[in-house]
């Protein structure tokens, strides 16, 4: 670990120049910005094989930067991979940390080391700008109408711009550090899971005055929030709500400010982006532009963004010294709530490419994700098979930059700088991964613990990968999952099942 340290700081130091030793290299820390997609797929990007869509400005990191074939989150949903990232921990140590409620308290402890404290340690100015889900304040109950704590700032990040979580959850309103923005104090929100609160209409109860359908039996028919039925149910706030259309291109110009409000120290910046998550309703200017129905259309939205992000990175002079990791929280899904043209307008496109499953899966679709890094110097460009989770990021981070870790700090995060960067082609050799069950990745193998349940999730059309017998694939020949090993070699069952076992129950 030291060894490879002072390897990396070596690397550095002679990528970056080393004129003047120590201060050169402070001087040369890069920025660093992670974009992190909602639900993007495996095959959702022209750059990962999809060919009815094209992405053109995520390409281009792709072909000038590092693309992964073998990266993943922790989990196929979307709050328990974000506190993985966060906290460096597998999120399964600790409960209460699956799809989290609006009004959720915050779940990622403020006392313990954080991916954004890693950079704050180092001096950098951190921020978040878009989509948070993992709660707000130290208890369900709370006021909206004052200042909203702790939550992303307590958590590490200098500047928060948010939204609490999920685009189709209440309360439907950015809160910039702390403070709910745009709320007129003689209009307060208040928000509910319980039951109905105040007298707007809901989608169920008024279906007629939905601009887009709620999927049957997903949920979606509680407050209405331009034009488009929620969970949960909130009052008050007009002022303050969000307008879908309108909202990434929000967040767009506040990840702009943040870059470009650049001093002397380099930045961390979180850029979480709410597509290509339900409901999609990106801006005007792109509905319809994929053929592919509201899904397709944002994920061109998303490629858009960020070429507008790479512009405002080269406009203030932060292009040559910034390392873009762009990704996603979990894998593909079609219909997750609404009537939204994304089954229905497929039209052959392939979201988890040569994956088996989607979001909620056990099955490699789940976990797998884009996943490309970028530096023009300190990146070697190419293509990686090395196993890499985004738990890694805090401490392939903290190394980096020379931040200490102890040993009960981000237990789970593994030191994979080198493979990360393209300087080595090893990364993990064993990773847990959690869905509709456990499975372990350990080289070649996946094994699939046994476990209950519907084979194919009903509401999303998507196989789970429960099955009562163990599942053992070899995903260099199979990397859809096609074909169950697991009788024919029992010995290795037994030896994964085994090293699952103890990586799942162990404590906090
Ligand atoms: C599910 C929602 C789904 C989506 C998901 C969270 C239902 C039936 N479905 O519970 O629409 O919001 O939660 O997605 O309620 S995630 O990407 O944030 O994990
Ligand atoms: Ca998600």
């Amino acid at each position: 670990m030291k060894a490879t340290f002072v390897y990396t700081i070596a690397l550095v130091v002679l990528l970056f120049g080393s004129r003047n030793g120590l201060a050169q290299q402070q001087k040369n820390r890069p920025n660093v910005l992670v974009i992190y997609t909602d639900d993007l797929g495996y095959g959702d990007l022209s750059s990962y094989g999809a060919t009815k869509l094209q992405t053109p400005n995520i390409d281009k990191l792709a072909r000038q930067g590092l693309r992964f074939t073998r990266a993943y989150t922790t989990s196929a949903t979307c709050t328990p991979s974000r506190y993985a990232l966060m906290t460096g921990q597998y999120p399964w140590r600790k409960s209460g940390t699956g799809v989290l409620p609006g009004d959720a308290a915050l779940i990622v402890p403020t006392d313990k080391i954080s991916l954004p404290k890693v950079f704050k340690q180092a001096g950098y100015r951190t921020g978040i700008v878009g989509k948070w889900h993992l709660g707000l304040g130290t208890a369900v109950a709370k006021n909206w109408n004052e200042a909203i704590k702790p939550g992303p700032n307590e958590v590490g990040f200098d500047y928060s711009f948010i939204f609490p979580a999920t685009a189709d959850r209440v309360p439907t309103v950015f809160v910039e550090n702390h403070k709910v923005v745009a709320l007129d104090p003689s209009d307060p929100i208040e928000v509910s899971y319980k039951e109905k609160i105040g007298d707007e209409p809901t989608g169920k109860e008024h279906p007629q005055l939905l601009k887009m359908k709620a999927s049957p039996n997903h949920g979606h028919d509680q407050t209405i929030v331009n034009g488009i039925g929620r969970i949960g149910y909130m009052k008050g706030g007009k002022t303050a709500r969000w307008t879908d259309e309108e909202m990434p291109l929000t967040f767009l110009s506040k990840a702009q400010e943040f870059i470009r409000a650049g001093a002397d120290e380099p930045f961390f910046l979180f850029y979480s982006l709410t597509e290509p998550h339900v409901p999609r309703m990106p801006s005007t200017m792109f509905k319809g532009k994929s053929g592919l129905g509201f899904r397709g259309d944002a994920i061109l939205q998303i490629d858009w963004t960020v070429g507008e992000i790479l512009k405002a990175l080269e406009q203030s002079g932060n292009l040559e010294n910034t390392l873009i990791l762009f990704s996603s929280d979990n894998g593909p899904v079609l219909d997750d709530g609404y009537e939204d043209g994304a089954v229905t307008q497929l039209n052959g496109h392939t979201p988890a490419g040569v994956l088996r499953g989607g979001k909620y899966s056990i099955f490699e679709a789940g976990t797998r994700v884009p996943f490309i890094v970028y530096h023009p110097t300190l990146v070697k460009s190419g293509v990686s098979n090395a196993l890499v989770s985004q738990v890694d990021l805090l401490a392939s981070f903290a190394n980096l930059l020379g931040v200490k870790l102890t040993a009960e700090d981000a237990q789970d995060s593994q030191n994979q700088l080198l493979a990360l960067i393209g300087r080595s082609s090893k990364g993990r050799t064993s990773l847990v991964l959690q869905g509709a069950s456990y499975a372990l990745v350990q080289d070649n193998w996946k094994y699939i613990a046994p476990s209950r349940g519907p084979a194919v999730y009903q509401l999303t059309n998507i196989e789970s990968g429960h099955s009562e017998q163990a599942q053992l694939y070899d995903l260099s020949a199979d990397p859809g999952e096609r074909v169950n090993l697991a009788e024919k070699y029992p010995e290795k069952v037994k030896e994964l099942a085994a090293a699952l076992k103890l990586l799942t129950s162990a404590p906090q």
